[in-house]
């Protein structure tokens, strides 16, 4: 005689949430994703290449929380913050032409969550503040954050209790000698460069 084996249950991901249009979550709210999906509709957001002006798939005013929101591909422009933010559980599964700007003065805390495949940059500071990363994960990105290229006003970049791997270029680069960085309790596996561009004695690493 002969037996059915049953194979193992499918486990299929939910439907992607196609995004037609940014997200705008409104100073001082948060909207949770709930552990869903979201993706960037090509034809009005962005096709998540480095093409430069895509659009983003959320928008953070003032005081913002965004969490438990997965991106997927095509990730487009990721998320803008306008001041500051709090992002938590938020993955880039496949980041589109950055994952996170920081487009007007302020802190940004990012917490948890992980960004995947990002051909250049992952967090991107195109205004003066703070971006602490904690409790991330990165792998296979060209630089976790970077301050805008050319820019002198001061960024303070943090990361902890992170893994990071894979990584082309480094993990945290400015042109400012104003900027600082510095990287604690945190693994990394083929790192070429933790810091580039900082002025001396604006790093640390322990
Ligand atoms: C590049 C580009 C900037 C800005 C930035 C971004 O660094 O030179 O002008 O567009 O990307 O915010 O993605
Ligand atoms: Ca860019
Ligand atoms: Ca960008």
């Amino acid at each position: 005689s002969s037996f059915y084996v049953a194979s193992p249950p499918e486990v299929s991901a939910a439907t992607p949430i196609v995004v037609n249009s940014t997200i705008v979550v409104p100073a001082g709210e948060t909207y949770n994703g709930n552990g869903q999906t979201f993706v960037a509709n090509p034809n009005t957001l962005g096709d998540g290449s480095q093409a430069e002006n895509q659009k983003p798939i959320f928008r953070l005013e003032k005081n913002a929380t965004l969490k438990n929101v997965i991106i997927g591909a095509p990730g487009a422009d990721g998320v803008h913050c306008y001041g500051n933010a709090t992002i938590s559980n938020v993955t880039w599964q496949d980041v589109g032409e950055d994952a996170l700007t920081l487009k007007a003065s302020g802190t940004v805390n990012i917490t948890g969550g992980g960004a995947y495949k990002a051909y250049d940059k992952v967090f991107q500071a195109n205004a003066a503040g703070t971006i602490n990363i904690k409790n991330f994960k990165a792998n296979d990105i060209g630089k976790l954050a970077r301050q805008n290229g050319g820019t002198s006003y001061a960024v303070n970049f943090t990361l902890d209790n992170s893994d990071i791997s894979n990584v082309k270029d480094s993990i945290f680069r400015t042109d400012s000698s104003s900027s600082a960085a510095r990287i604690t309790n945190t693994r990394y596996r083929n790192v070429p460069t933790l810091f580039k561009g900082f002025a001396s004695g604006k790093t640390s690493q322990s």
